[in-house]
């Protein structure tokens, strides 16, 4: 896979951020804690819609900043590019959608375009900005799939056979793309995640309405059937040489991708710095995650260990 985009080959190191609504419940729901990544709690624990979605009443993030956050990841954090999740397995968008109410404009007291702020923040600083866009899971949307992989309970398992998948591609994934990549001013990527049953017809279509809106976005592999510009490791996992084209690893910090309040097991800056030169001298690009709390505010864990990073990469930044 090649993505035919110089930037892309010479990134890197970009900042991951996860963000939605279970980001307040931070791994834990009516006194049950999820053992599993925390943005995936609405399945594990089997929450139904109706419920979930009373979450966003509870939404307003008075800590967070975009301007700062953004300045960090440019300026003390050295990264070249920001993948924010627009809408992850939950559903719930983190803009302003016209296509659905479910939004944190429309739903939430606070009624902030959290990613126009970003997208604002990134034009500032002179940032690439990427959007994580689940395609195949929709927890929400009656036709969106649901993986029971990570033993969801069973108000959840629907039968993924007998939804109107086609149904909720055309009216909510594909408006919703074209509202992302038309609203908010250049985006570099569109990260898809877990295609599951999506056929190769279906993985088109979302390639080509993203390089209908703008052509030089890159599309993340995890599209499905091999239709990505690059191939997008397994999670946390680093392939062996040899690798031909243009490749990513997303990773962690700790055990999650969305904020935990009970995960403590953070990674030593010096094991992300040796894994930061080991990927970046294999060709590849370390896209590297925080999870904010629902106030919005960054753990102060993470900040600690990406500014020691980020010492090492500005110290030895190549231009
Ligand atoms: C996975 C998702 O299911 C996780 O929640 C997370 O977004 C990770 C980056 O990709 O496949």
């Amino acid at each position: 896979p090649d993505t035919k985009q110089q930037w892309f080959k010479d990134a890197k190191y970009g900042l991951f951020i996860h963000w939605g609504l279970y980001s307040i419940l931070a791994g834990e729901y009516k006194g049950k804690k999820t053992d599993h990544i925390s943005e995936w709690i609405m399945n594990s624990l089997g929450i139904p819609a109706e419920e979930y979605e009373k979450l966003a009443k509870e939404f307003d993030p008075t800590e967070f900043n975009a301007d700062e956050l953004v300045r960090r990841a440019k300026e003390d954090w050295g990264m070249k590019y920001i993948v924010f999740t627009s809408k992850h397995h939950e559903g719930f968008a983190m803009y302003h959608s016209k296509v659905s109410p479910y939004n944190v404009v429309d739903a939430t007291p606070c009624g902030r375009d959290i990613l126009r702020e970003l997208a604002d923040a990134c034009r500032k600083y002179d940032m690439k900005l990427g959007l994580y866009y689940s395609q195949s899971q929709d927890w929400h949307d009656p036709n969106g799939y649901v993986s029971h992989a990570n033993g969801g309970e069973d108000q959840l398992k629907d039968d993924n056979d007998k939804k109107d998948f086609q149904y909720y591609l055309d009216h909510k994934v594909k408006p919703q793309l074209k509202e992302i990549l038309s609203e908010y001013g250049d985006i570099c990527l569109i990260w898809f995640d877990t295609p599951m049953g999506m056929t190769i017809e279906q993985s088109r279509e979302c390639v080509e309405t993203v390089k209908s809106m703008q052509p030089d976005c890159i599309v993340s592999g995890r599209v499905g059937n091999q239709l990505g510009d690059y191939m997008t490791t397994g999670d946390n996992f680093i392939p062996r040489l040899p690798f031909e084209g243009d490749w990513e690893v997303p990773a962690t910090l700790n055990d999650t991708w969305g904020y935990n309040k009970d995960d403590n097991e953070w990674k030593n800056p010096d094991d992300i710095i040796r894994l930061l030169v080991k990927i970046s001298s294999r060709g590849g690009n370390y896209l590297l995650n925080i999870g904010p709390k629902a106030s919005g505010e960054v753990p102060k864990e993470s900040i600690e260990i990406l500014n020691t990073v980020g010492r090492y990469v500005n110290q030895n930044a190549d231009g």
